[in-house]
């Protein structure tokens, strides 16, 4: 029997960068998450009939959320639901389920790298039919509907058991509950030399993948210690736990520091990897070399012809604005087009389904290609495991090569959480109030070129997002851009990006931070971040 239950809208329903992203007590109010499932299915235009990929990260709240979510599902005319055993499912995976099985979308219960845990966070994330996150018409739409929202639908059935494979109903919908993990296991094998990556493990070749408590256990494990043959124990903190063992899953230098730590040591293993709570992210750093997200992009494309999945070359390749330029240089080598888009993968999109690039990334630890349409952590680490077999090369051999070739772009991330949101604003306001003037004037010897607020056309479908973030970018090749970050549940936080380009025969083995030590002074006396929000400095520095 299908229930209409009335219901009052909510505030505050837009989706961020990646999603609707709220403390989990906020998601636990009556009709919360009720009414954003709703409003999605009802900016879905008619959906009877049709199927739907649905898991989580596992964090808590996750196990709720799909039993509500598909009674919703069967009471709004839905037939399928696909799912993962226990709720599981990672973002890259589902991603990939919608593809294969060609359905309309999927909804990802993650708040991604935000911390998990009744006092943590929560998030739902809607992908349309090829598979990526919905772009903002789309998330527009689902916005405009849960100011709007009076009723939605649901069934009265009991939870479905969701802890074996098989197939279960509510009422006529069916339930497929699958292996989280097969499927793209499966893909994985496609793309990537397995036999060369398994000699390589043979050898005794070693590695620490870190999942950080979060999704990527269960695949990590599978694919690289069942079918690679990486010793056991290779994959640390590999069981999903509701809260991560308390810590952010954000796989950076501050919360992977551990990881860090091991493999900058005497006894670290030839390669330490690491992943986020939904896991697309991913952190590669090599036996005493850590490589930033925006050099793995450049990397990897330089590289990517090592795999077969892409033996014969890229069709071009696109990067976040606030990721370093690094990339521009191997698309410029390789004779192909780059693309900058703004923060967020819902931009790639249109370009991978136009067949325009091939590979992606963001400075964020974000990595991806046409196989999917989300960043994909364990794909990264793949990719790299596989041009570290073809090439027989460490990660520390391979990037001191490639910035004798290409030069170093020294890269920074300051970010500023948990600011007061008419203090950042007020930043973001007075910054833009005098780009228009900064254009050819000098800053402490530094010339500026051009300075402005980024805004995107997208050449596939002629739309145009504006406001973007600030870039202020100088004679010398080095830029500072700044933006507000579009994920976080508590007041406002600013990222501030730092850049620097050394040339090919520089010194490429500075301190990150002391390299980019007058970008640093810079974005202060243009920006006046520090006095606008009353701090000392960064919370985090990745
Ligand atoms: C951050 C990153 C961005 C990434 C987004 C989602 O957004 O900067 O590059 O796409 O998180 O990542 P923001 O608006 O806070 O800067 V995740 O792993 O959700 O799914
Ligand atoms: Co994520």
């Amino acid at each position: 029997m299908i229930k209409e239950i009335a219901t009052r809208s909510y505030q505050g329903q837009k989706p961020g960068t990646s999603g609707l992203r709220k403390r989990v007590k906020v998601f636990q109010q009556t009709n919360y998450l009720e009414n954003f499932i709703q409003s999605i299915f009802d900016a879905s235009g008619d959906i009877s009939g049709q199927a739907l990929v649905m898991g989580g990260d596992g964090r808590y709240f996750n196990h709720e959320a799909i039993q509500i979510a598909m009674r919703m599902a069967a009471a709004n005319g839905l037939a399928k639901i696909i799912v993962g055993q226990d709720g599981l499912l990672s973002t890259p995976a589902v991603s990939h389920l919608i593809r294969h099985n060609q359905v309309f979308g999927g909804i990802i219960f993650s708040a991604s790298h935000n911390p998990g845990g009744p006092d943590g966070d929560f998030g739902v994330k809607f992908n349309i039919a090829n598979g990526g996150p919905a772009p903002e018409k789309i998330t527009e739409a689902i916005f405009a509907r849960t100011r709007e929202i009076r009723r939605f639908l649901t069934v009265e059935a009991p939870d479905v058991d969701l802890s074996k494979p098989g197939t279960a109903h509510i009422g006529k919908m069916q339930v497929q509950i699958i292996d989280p993990v097969n499927d793209y296991a499966d893909l994985m094998q496609e793309l990537f030399d397995f036999e060369a990556i398994s000699e390589l493990f043979a050898a005794g070749f070693t590695m620490r993948f870190d999942a950080m408590h979060a999704i990527t256990g269960p695949y990590a494990t599978r694919i690289l210690e069942q079918m690679l043959g990486a010793k056991k124990g290779t994959v640390v903190n590999a069981t999903p736990l509701p809260d991560f063992g308390g810590e952010a899953p954000d796989p950076n230098l501050v919360h992977a520091k551990a990881l860090y730590d091991l493999m900058m040591g005497e006894n670290a293993p030839d390669f330490g990897a690491a992943s986020d709570g939904d896991g697309d992210r991913n952190l590669i750093i090599g036996k005493g070399q850590f490589v930033t997200p925006s050099d793995s992009l450049a990397m990897l494309a330089a590289n990517a012809h090592l795999a077969p999945a892409y033996k014969g070359g890229l069709l071009g390749i696109a990067r976040s604005m606030p990721t370093s330029a690094a990339a521009d240089l191997v698309a410029k080598e390789l004779g192909i087009k780059m693309y900058e888009t703004p923060t967020g993968w819902k931009y790639f999109g249109n370009l991978l389904d136009a067949n325009r690039v091939s590979i992606c990334g963001e400075e964020s630890s974000g990595t991806g290609s046409s196989h999917i349409r989300e960043k994909d952590g364990l794909w990264a680490v793949l990719l790299w495991l596989n041009i570290v077999a073809k090439r027989k090369q460490g990660v520390k051999q391979i990037a001191s090569g490639h910035w004798q070739k290409y030069g170093r772009n020294y890269y920074s991330r300051h970010d500023y959480e948990g600011l007061d949101n008419e203090q950042a604003s007020q930043v973001m306001q007075k910054l833009r109030g005098k780009l228009d003037g900064l254009a050819g004037r000098e800053f402490s010897g530094h010339k500026i070129a051009y300075a402005d607020d980024f805004s995107y056309l997208d050449p596939v479908d002629g739309s145009v997002s504006s406001n973007q973030g600030i870039r202020i970018g100088f004679a010398d090749g080095s830029r500072i851009v700044l933006r507000l970050s579009g994920t976080g549940t508590v007041g406002a936080t600013l990222r501030l990006y730092l850049e620097r380009y050394e040339p090919p025969g520089g010194d490429h083995d500075q301190d990150t931070q002391a390299a980019l030590a007058p970008q640093i002074a810079l974005a202060e006396e243009l920006m006046a971040i520090r006095a606008g929000v009353g701090r000392q400095g960064p919370s985090v520095i990745t």
